[in-house]
């Protein structure tokens, strides 16, 4: 197979090297980890900065008086500095730091939504929401006695938006979309989504769990009041997520939850509380996490995420291909790679995706099968689920090549049990 027209914007063997779980053995085969829409693999750097943090500088922060604390709370901020330029927000202080983009888009439903949405008023979501981004909005319309619409999914798996100004009306509040479907890997319009609910007035939410990982996001340009995303998806340990908001919106905002670190002064009469971030994060954080976010941040600004994006364009350029040539396969989402992320969602018609992930497991290949915390766009495909290959910094043509070997293996065992 030629692959000529591959262009080379980093070195990924280089990259391979900084993972030390990529030269493990999966089924005595060398491990394809082809899931990093659900999380990636960490780079040394990444790893080193927790146990660093651990091993010499482990406080508590905002609140010690002694050199640790100061220094934990140094890095700790520190990050929350990065997190802004990563993303061009305008200063430190937009970025909250939550558990996960779950946390963050459940923080904005309770803490704004619920001084905000009244009966009567409109949710506006789209059918291929991530559950994170469906159920906390559900939720808060069933209580305050409002509505949620959706934003319809075409057969192409991209958004309908014919009837966007129907969907989108005086009535709205707010309308949260997702940048990249973590299920198809659509990337959606969101200029335009975006600017027809502020012309109605609404506020508008971003599900950036599959988007900032992966290629430049600029929160200003956007032009979006509130963005969630995940540390886990981007290098970074597990327990960190990331809201980021505009700074009029969460001096407005009631905390979410309450207790240390989030106050100003306690009485027994009441409390008053923290200035806008730490207002949001009470309790003690996921120093660690945080901090060792802050070397993932480093790691993927030293690549570029323009790069990011190309090599990852690529990858998917070249698996849709080689799956376009497969008997029987459904392969889902747009088939342009410029329209969408790094993810292959795909489908035998008699075989289940979970029994394509459990063949292609035996080859030391990792995907993942299943609905995708997406169950009413597998609904409106009329299906249980999918197989989905995920792409990411350190994945080569090679391991796409071995996707398909495994996925060819796959058919044939289960065409032979037919
Ligand atoms: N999607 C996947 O395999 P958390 O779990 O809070 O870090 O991220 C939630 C989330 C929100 N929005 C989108 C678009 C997502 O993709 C995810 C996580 C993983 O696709 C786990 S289901």
């Amino acid at each position: 197979m030629t692959r000529a027209w591959m262009r080379t914007v980093f070195d990924v063997q280089a990259i391979r090297q900084d993972f030390p779980i990529l030269s493990r053995r999966v089924h005595g085969k060398p491990l394809v980890y082809l899931d990093s829409a659900a999380t990636t693999q960490k780079p040394r750097a990444v790893i080193e900065a927790l146990v660093h943090f651990y091993e010499h500088q482990n406080a508590n922060i905002h609140r010690a008086i002694h050199t640790l604390g100061e220094e934990a709370t140094a890095a700790y901020e520190e990050t929350r500095a990065k997190v802004s330029r990563f993303i061009n927000a305008p200063r430190p202080e937009n970025i909250v730091f939550t558990r996960s983009a779950t946390e963050a888009l459940n923080l904005v439903a309770s803490a704004w939504g619920r001084a905000n949405v009244r009966q009567g008023d409109e949710i506006v979501l789209t059918q291929m929401e991530h559950h994170s981004n469906m159920v906390p909005w559900q939720r808060l319309a069933q209580e305050v006695k409002a509505t949620v619409k959706y934003i319809g999914v075409t057969d192409e798996g991209t958004l309908d938006l014919s009837s966007l100004d129907d969907i989108i009306t005086e009535k709205t509040k707010l309308v949260s979309v997702t940048q990249v479907s973590n299920a198809f890997g659509t990337i959606n319009p969101l200029g335009k989504i975006i600017a027809a609910a502020h012309r109605r007035g609404a506020l508008a939410v971003v599900d950036a769990a599959q988007s900032v990982p992966h290629m430049p996001v600029d929160v200003q340009a956007m032009d979006c009041d509130f963005l969630a995303f995940s540390g886990h998806k981007m290098l970074g340990p597990t327990g960190v997520g990331v809201l980021y908001a505009r700074y009029e919106l969460l001096e407005a905002m009631q905390p979410y939850q309450s207790g240390g670190e989030m106050i100003s002064r306690v009485r027994l009469e009441g409390a008053t509380w923290n200035d806008v971030p730490w207002k949001f994060e009470a309790g003690t954080p996921n120093i660690a996490g945080v901090i060792a976010f802050g070397a993932a941040l480093d790691y993927l600004s030293a690549l570029g995420m323009d790069n990011v994006r190309a090599h990852e364009q690529e990858l998917t350029a070249y698996a849709l291909g080689r799956l376009r040539r497969l008997e029987d396969i459904i392969s889902y989402g747009p088939q342009d790679p410029s329209q969408r992320g790094g993810v292959v969602s795909f489908n035998y018609p008699d075989i289940h995706p979970h029994d394509v992930g459990t063949i292609l497991d035996r080859q030391g290949v990792a995907i993942r099968g299943g609905h995708h915390c997406a169950q009413p766009l597998m609904r409106r495909f009329d299906i249980a689920g999918t197989a989905r290959a995920s792409f990411y910094i350190y994945n080569t043509l090679e391991e796409v090549d071995a996707l398909v070997e495994g996925i060819e293996k796959a058919r044939a065992f289960f065409s032979h049990d037919r």
